[in-house]
């Protein structure tokens, strides 16, 4: 099956994407689209996704969007590993907690938002920067409670979840914009423990041949790994 997956290297949403492909085992293709540029907003991009957002996922049924509904199609389509738990109770948790950071962290932080903050409302930077902190970790306090009651090696006991796809990319975002994680110990420790499987890692470089071009890629600082050799990622 081919498959392409519109993003862009900062887009934390688009890494979900692109952990929930990885931990499958699934190939695709990327495209890019430099948000800081507008190129969401490009009418050919907007005929594939009309809210001009990445990620969008070509699959041969048709586009997707919305990354939690991407990874719960990824999740029908390949169910192993399973990304949801066996329980039902359980299913709603990890749907809560990626829940959580999708709708009620990231929307608050996304460039957009913060652009208006700028434009409209003449924020500082400053002001910008207490902004994102605040709803930050107002998120991660309750999910760190969250965590710290359903949690076990991973966000929900010790199987990888839905709720990982989202919580790696947004401490990446929390870590870029110098949030302050301490007080989230067992939030941190999940965190990690993600960060280090080899296809959560590869996700954190699987950029196109342009966005590898951009020095300093914080995405690689975050990784920790230098990128010396290309990665290869076409769809089959
Ligand atoms: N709820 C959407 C959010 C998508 C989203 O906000 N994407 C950001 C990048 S992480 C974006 O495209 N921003 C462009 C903009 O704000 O103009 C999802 O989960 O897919």
């Amino acid at each position: 099956m081919t498959l392409t997956l519109h993003g862009y290297w900062r887009s934390t949403a688009s890494y979900r994407v692109r952990i929930g492909l990885n931990l499958k085992g699934v190939t695709y293709d990327q495209a890019t689209h430099d948000l800081r540029a507008g190129a969401q907003r490009d009418p050919a991009y907007l005929a594939l996704a009309p809210q001009g957002l990445v990620p969008a996922l070509q699959s041969p049924d048709g586009p997707l969007t919305q990354s939690l509904a991407i990874l719960e199609w990824i999740e029908e389509r390949w169910p192993q590993p399973a990304l949801l738990p066996q329980g039902v109770h359980g299913r709603a948790v990890v749907r809560a907690m990626a829940g959580l950071i999708a709708a009620d962290i990231h929307p608050l932080n996304n460039l957009r938002v913060l652009q208006a903050l700028r434009d409209q409302f003449s924020a500082t930077p400053d002001q910008v920067q207490a902004w994102i902190a605040r709803w930050i970790a107002d998120g991660f306090s309750a999910l760190e409670c969250m965590i710290s009651a359903y949690g076990g090696k991973f966000a929900f006991g010790d199987q990888l979840s839905l709720a990982d796809c989202v919580l790696v990319p947004q401490v990446y975002s929390a870590e870029r914009f110098g949030v302050d994680l301490r007080p989230f110990i067992h939030l941190r420790s999940v965190a990690a423990a993600a960060m280090v499987l080899v296809p959560i890692r590869h996700a954190s470089l699987m950029l196109t041949r342009h966005e590898r071009s951009i020095a300093g890629c914080p995405s690689l600082r975050h990784a920790g790994v230098l990128l010396t050799q290309p990665l290869t990622f076409h769809g089959s």
